[in-house]
């Protein structure tokens, strides 16, 4: 049987009565994606004849997997996929240039300590990691200092967990995130324990399914920022350390070009140079 069976008229009929579209009541835009995601679900099943054991052991995944669904859409390739589908909305409206945008993953945090100056984003010792130095300069189109930004910035420790959601250890809360407040001149500077790459926690929901895709669950050392100023548009993205062995195979996708500075490691110290350019709202 192929797919054109859920075009036919029972199919249908059942479609429109499960999404509610000639109900008055509801909401009419939800209405209208449900209808589709369900058909393009039973579609799926068609195209490939899809048993009702794998149906259940698919539902059964998906009730079980909820904790992580923040992992499983970047590692899915979806929260890639919105960047190059805004990218290509922007290219369409003339909206080009600056800083790229890359994902924002599932684990920032609001509220961090909004701080100035050349700052230190790490509360916790972590021994054993070089000190990141960064620093750079935001500018907008024209290469003008944009003014009073606020950056926010967090990244892993040395062992590529996070602070808020590092199960091996307690953290200090805010640890390695801070909210830096430029100034006229648009020039940031911090410095921090050096991060790890981040692997999905093992035998969760993202590793089972990574395993059984063939893949791994492995992101490059990386750092994340969002970038807001009066004027200029938000940016969400991050570097990924150009010399991680994952740099060229990040499971979650959010490597890109442009992004991808390689430290200068010295001794104990690294060093990375990096502007960022924003368009202007
Ligand atoms: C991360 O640190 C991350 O940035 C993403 C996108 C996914 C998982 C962990
Ligand atoms: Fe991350």
């Amino acid at each position: 049987m192929d797919a054109s069976f859920v075009k036919t008229a029972p199919i249908q009929q059942l479609l429109d009565r499960a999404s509610g579209v000639n109900e008055s009541g509801g909401d009419p835009r939800l209405k209208a994606i449900m209808r589709d995601v369900i058909e393009s679900t039973m579609e799926v099943i068609v195209r490939h004849d899809v048993s009702e054991s794998e149906f259940w052991l698919a539902m059964k995944y998906l009730a079980d997997s909820s904790g992580e669904i923040g992992l499983i859409v970047p590692g899915i390739g979806l929260e890639h996929f919105l960047d190059l589908y805004l990218d290509a909305k922007d290219a369409e409206a003339g909206l080009t240039g600056g800083t790229p945008r890359t994902i924002e993953g599932p684990l920032y945090v609001e509220g961090a300590p909004l701080v100035e100056g050349n700052v230190n984003l790490s509360t916790d010792p972590d021994e054993g990691t070089q000190v990141l130095h960064m620093t750079g300069t935001v500018t907008g189109p024209d290469g003008e200092p944009v003014e009073n930004a606020i950056l926010h910035v967090w990244h892993a420790n040395s062992k590529g967990w996070y602070s808020h959601f590092d199960p091996t250890s307690e953290q200090t809360p805010f640890n390695n995130r801070r909210r830096i407040k430029l100034g006229s001149d648009g020039r940031y500077a911090f410095h921090s324990k050096m991060p790890s790459g981040y692997s999905v926690p093992p035998q969760g929901a993202t590793d089972q399914l990574m395993q059984a895709l063939g893949r791994h669950g492995n992101r490059p050392a990386h750092v994340h920022f969002f970038i807001e100023a009066p004027g200029y548009r938000t940016l969400t993205t991050q570097i990924n350390f150009g010399d991680d062995p994952f740099a060229a195979d990040d499971f979650a996708f959010g490597t890109r070009e442009g992004l991808l500075p390689v430290p200068s490691r010295q001794g104990d110290s690294a060093y990375i140079a990096f502007d960022f350019q924003l368009q202007r709202a």
